[in-house]
């Protein structure tokens, strides 16, 4: 019987493109550090199956892991993200797929809950996972020792960035990085489907998860992420109640605020 797999992960890895500082005003150096052909000589050098699948050779993974990522016109954060992220989840001891889970429909406002919803459903129907990994697709780990993995409660991993000088910007923030067992996932009833644009479904998951798992946030130096810079997407801006129907409870009735422009 083979040993099951250990992490090898050695320390921090060079964020080859913090250039991408400048990504949003030269793109075209962008492509010049990354370009398709450095992608597909990733997936020969490291044997990365069709579907972005590493799958250890000589031992048991130790996990079978879910990359889920929510997109819509990021297609420059893929690239930067794939080429620096399979070669530090080689050394996890884990099997991975990286899942991309793109919006389309430009009319609408992006819904990042909604998409991991979606996601998460199509890859459980699909397959047995041991681990849910739902990032941002613009969070680079700057140490290959972060752990794609997951525990029995979720655990909020993505959190210290170098944009809030790796502060976690307040106790209640969920945001970035999430690393769940799909029974959680399911427990905690995932993520709210009404939020359209910018903010708010973040809160309201982490609201979810205090009131079923509960959750652990490590706070290891290994947990660093650069965020690559970038605008505010255009539609994506924040919407004005944040909810597209706020339902409260006054003590003599009950208070139903809609903002229809966003129902959709
Ligand atoms: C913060 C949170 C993020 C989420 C968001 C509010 C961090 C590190 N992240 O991100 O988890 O809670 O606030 O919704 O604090 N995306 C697209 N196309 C778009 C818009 C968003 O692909 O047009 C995806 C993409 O994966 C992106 C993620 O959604 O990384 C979060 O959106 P953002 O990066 O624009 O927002 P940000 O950095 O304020
Ligand atoms: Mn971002």
């Amino acid at each position: 019987e083979q040993p099951v797999c250990h992490a090898s992960g050695t320390g921090r890895v060079p964020i080859k493109l913090n250039i991408t500082n400048e990504v949003i005003f030269l793109n075209s150096f962008l492509s010049i550090i990354c370009k398709p052909q450095d992608l597909e000589r990733l997936s020969e050098t490291y044997s990365i199956a069709t579907g972005g699948i590493f799958t250890p050779h000589g031992c048991t993974p130790s996990q079978r892991v879910a990359v889920i990522l929510p997109m819509r016109n990021r297609e420059e954060h893929l690239r930067i993200y794939l080429y620096h992220m399979h070669p530090i989840l080689q050394t996890h001891g884990i099997m991975y797929q990286i899942f991309v889970a793109e919006q389309i429909h430009d009319e609408s406002l992006f819904n990042r809950g909604k998409l991991f919803n979606v996601a998460v459903e199509q890859i459980l129907n699909r397959g047995v996972w041991d681990c849910l990994i739902l990032s941002d697709i613009d969070l680079l780990p700057e140490d290959n020792r972060v752990t794609y993995t997951c525990r029995d409660i979720p655990q909020h991993l993505g959190y210290k960035m170098n944009k809030f000088s790796y502060k976690l910007l307040y106790e209640m923030f969920f945001g970035g990085l999430m690393a769940m067992t799909p029974k959680s996932y399911v427990k905690v009833n995932g993520f709210p489907n009404h939020y359209w644009g910018w903010g708010g479904e973040d809160d309201e998951f982490g609201k979810r998860i205090i009131s079923t798992t509960g959750f652990h946030r490590p706070n290891s130096e290994f947990n660093h992420f650069t965020m690559i810079k970038h605008r505010h997407d255009e539609k994506n801006w924040r919407i004005g109640y944040r909810k597209s129907v706020v339902i409260e409870e006054k003590p003599l009735f009950t208070h139903i605020v809609a903002d229809l422009k966003y129902d959709k």
